[in-house]
């Protein structure tokens, strides 16, 4: 899709990530995942933003606090507005101060090697988007629920129908974002749909959006909150996005979104 807004090129060496990441009663996949972080981003990692729910166990809140403890770019917030993990994600995108802005969960489902892909993928093709696919070649589940993959699987096919594009995931919440464009269109998910929210706001204001194979795993610790039911959110925020369109905050001071190129 062509690229109607122009984004400063990310700059190779002195870019500065965000990774937002709600924690609802993980432990150890949350000290896997930031040690794998502030590790393997280095320098380019500015903070990874924990949004805890005031309902997560102690021993997750426990483990969360003694990771800020133990490096100060790893911040610890409390959901002020629970529940929801759509709730947690706005609150952490509206709280990074970095560019670009890594999206993921702490369950340990999402591939952490797919993330230097999506980095190099954005910086290749200077996209506001970069997501992680499971559907293309070369992404794939493991152990994810017979009826969960054929339901997800006609999600893509009518979401790819109806927004017209030849993305394969128009659902999965591990992404990477330019800042300006992600800080820059207004969010009203409260649950899981914020998986499709933040990738088909984009595609519907056409913003150059691109993807990178990954696997889903499924998480071996704590439970999903994701019931069977809460997949027709996406349904309706699809359909909602389509026909009524895309709020952007366009007097956001130095957020100002978009530069039009026309
Ligand atoms: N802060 C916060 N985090 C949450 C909440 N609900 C879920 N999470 C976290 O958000 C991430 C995604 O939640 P899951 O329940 O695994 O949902 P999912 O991955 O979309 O669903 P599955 O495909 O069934 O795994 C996990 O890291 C959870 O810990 C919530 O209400 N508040
Ligand atoms: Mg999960």
């Amino acid at each position: 899709m062509a690229n109607r807004f122009l984004l400063r090129p990310l700059a190779a060496r002195d870019y500065r990530i965000s990774v937002v990441m709600p924690v609802f009663s993980e432990t150890d996949t949350v000290r896997a995942l930031c040690q794998w972080l502030t590790r393997e981003l280095g320098e380019h990692l500015l903070e990874v933003i924990i949004i805890i729910s005031p309902r997560s166990s102690d021993a997750s809140q426990a483990v969360c606090r003694e990771l800020a403890e133990q490096d100060e770019r790893i911040r610890v917030f409390v959901q002020q507005h629970d529940p929801g993990v759509g709730r947690a994600f706005r609150e952490g995108y509206a709280r990074a101060q970095g560019n670009p802005i890594l999206s993921m969960d702490s369950d340990g489902e999402m591939a952490v090697a797919t993330i230097p892909l999506m980095l190099a993928e954005m910086e290749r093709g200077n996209h506001g988007l970069v997501i992680g696919s499971r559907w293309m070649k070369g992404g794939g589940f493991v152990g994810y629920s017979r009826l969960k993959y054929w339901l997800n699987w006609g999600f893509q096919q009518l979401f790819r129908i109806i927004y017209w594009t030849k993305l394969h995931d128009l659902t999965y919440g591990f992404k990477v974002h330019r800042a300006e464009v992600l800080q820059g269109i207004v969010l009203e998910a409260v649950a899981q749909e914020i998986g499709c929210e933040t990738t088909l706001k984009p595609v519907r204001l056409g913003i150059s959006v691109a993807e990178v194979p990954t696997v889903w795993t499924a998480r071996t610790q704590g439970r999903s909150s994701n019931n069977f039911w809460r997949n027709f959110r996406y349904l309706r925020t699809a359909f909602k996005i389509l026909f009524g369109g895309v709020t952007t905050a366009a007097s956001a001071g130095d957020r100002v979104p978009f530069v039009d190129a026309q």
